[in-house]
């Protein structure tokens, strides 16, 4: 079974950390309203959700991806790159230690989930604003004897990593080419994001689904063409916080499948 852990969105959002944004008006209720429907997306995708109360004075805890990577042998507690978010880490290692051993970045080391890629047991992992070189060889050291790879890969221009690429089906990845190099991910397959939609490479592949925004209808039409399963969600007030799909959720195995 697929659980995904959400949590609510904080009533003081307004105040998120904005990198490559203005700061624009958010509705709160339209956001709420919309982060509901993301979730009873996850559920129609055959995920058992785990919402989490909000943290009303931590504006960005609604994007938990940012504050643990969970892999089937543990979960590895985050140090994010924006110190705002760190007091995010402490409720989320307790809750995912009902489910994962726990191992934990430690400074000087910064770290955001956004900033990690899984597929299969290569983690590729951005060097970004938020994510540093310590970090990555902490990580490193941490799972490798699970048999994992970790492969740093240089990213500018956006936020995280997986603001720029994302897994779109199995051994296909959504890429902008502008802000990562697609010959950093080996053999995988990349797909481009319509030149028009620079934000568009974020989709979060539940089983043979993709949860996409509805902002990128170009894009869209691509991953289409391509035979993908869309599951369009209108995320409009969370993109105005610097946000995306992936990261308003960690979704894993219960219980971690065994090697
Ligand atoms: C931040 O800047 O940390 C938040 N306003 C947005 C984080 C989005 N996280 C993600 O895409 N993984």
């Amino acid at each position: 079974m697929l659980i995904a852990v959400t949590r609510e969105v904080s009533r003081s959002i307004a105040n998120c950390e904005l990198t490559h944004l203005s700061r624009v008006q958010i509705d709160l209720e339209l956001a709420r309203l919309q982060h509901l429907r993301y979730q009873q997306a996850l559920a129609e995708l055959g995920c058992k959700v785990v919402s989490l109360p909000e943290q009303p004075e931590l504006p960005d805890a609604v994007f938990v991806e940012d504050v643990a990577i969970v892999l089937d042998e543990c979960a590895v507690i985050t140090r994010p790159g924006a110190e705002s978010r760190r007091p995010e880490t402490g409720p989320m290692a307790e809750k995912l230690g009902e489910y994962r051993k726990l191992v934990f970045i430690e400074a000087p080391g910064t770290l955001d989930g956004g900033d990690v890629l899984r597929v299969d047991r290569t983690l590729y992992v951005g060097l970004s604003g938020r994510s540093n070189r310590a970090a990555i060889d902490q990580l490193r050291a941490l799972i490798a004897p699970d048999g994992y790879k970790v492969n740093a890969v240089e990213v500018s221009g956006c936020l995280h990593l997986k603001s720029a690429v994302s897994q779109a089906a199995e051994y296909t990845l959504l890429v902008n080419p502008r802000w990562v190099n697609a010959a950093d991910f080996g053999d995988l397959e990349c797909l481009e994001v319509d030149p028009a939609e620079a934000y568009a490479a974020n989709s979060l592949l539940i089983g043979k689904s993709i949860i996409y925004p509805t902002s990128f209808p170009r894009t869209r039409q691509r991953l289409e063409h391509q035979g993908m399963r869309v599951m369009a969600v209108d995320v409009s007030e969370l993109q105005k916080a610097e946000g995306a799909v992936t990261c308003c959720s960690l979704v894993f195995e219960q219980p971690g499948r065994a090697r």
